[in-house]
């Protein structure tokens, strides 16, 4: 049966790719799996239909045969385990790019996160400038200390894995901030990311939602 994944309807990130869908759809472009998209409101996604499917009322989940999957780290990683292409055969090496997976979400992410809250959400808060510098530097670290690791290297260990895409895909949420500005190892790392023609195919096809949705199509 071909994948069904969630999406926003509207995204709220005007077409930039920056939803939780992005990962999914290019983990599926990566290993060629056709898939669909059921499109969801806001609204929607508390309704009891989509929170049987996601138990906090989000997106994305996947859903194929009699599975139903939801958060977008388990998703790829689901993808990447059961088509070749985003893991390596070796079971070291396997190991080693899901330690990036998970690192990529639970450690490079958090402060990423962080960042996004105080702008998004906290901006007119009086809290928010005094603590940007921190968070700028809690990112900064990490950016420095990925960078010392992928030194002169393509990807993170070896050829494009699963752990890449996760990883990339995490660091592009930090474009606008100029953060990434700092670090031009990490920089060109996303460049080439973005630059794979599978991530160019989940980029245009989440742009055509938006733009369908914003009637733009
Ligand atoms: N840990 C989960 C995962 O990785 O799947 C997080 C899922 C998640 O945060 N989903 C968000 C969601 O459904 C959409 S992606 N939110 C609705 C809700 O919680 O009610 C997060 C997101 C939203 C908007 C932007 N943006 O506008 O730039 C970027 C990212």
């Amino acid at each position: 049966m071909t994948p069904t994944i969630t999406a926003f309807k509207a995204s709220p990130d005007r077409g930039q790719g920056l939803a939780r869908d992005m990962g999914v759809r290019w983990a599926l472009e990566e290993v060629g799996q056709a898939y669909d998209v059921r499109l969801v409101t806001f609204e929607e996604m508390k309704q009891p239909a989509h929170l049987a499917r996601h138990p906090f009322g989000q997106i994305p989940t996947y859903e194929e045969d009699s599975l139903t999957l939801f958060e977008s780290g388990s998703i790829i990683l689901h993808i990447a385990e059961t088509r070749p292409g985003l893991l390596p055969d070796d079971p070291n090496g396997r190991a080693r790019a899901i330690s990036w997976m998970f690192s990529a979400l639970s450690t490079i992410e958090p402060p990423i996160l962080e960042l996004q809250t105080a702008v998004i959400l906290e901006n007119d808060k009086s809290w928010t400038a005094e603590r940007r510098p921190l968070i700028n530097e809690r990112i900064s670290t990490r950016l420095s200390e990925l960078a010392e690791r992928l030194g002169d290297a393509d990807w993170l260990d070896g050829r494009f894995s699963a752990g890449d895409l996760v990883m990339v895909n995490v660091l592009r949420r930090l474009r606008r901030s100029g953060l990434l500005d700092q670090h031009p190892t990490i920089l060109a790392y996303v460049d080439r990311g973005e630059a794979r023609p599978a991530f160019e195919r989940a980029f245009a096809a989440q742009l055509e939602v938006f733009k369908a949705a914003s009637g733009q199509g």
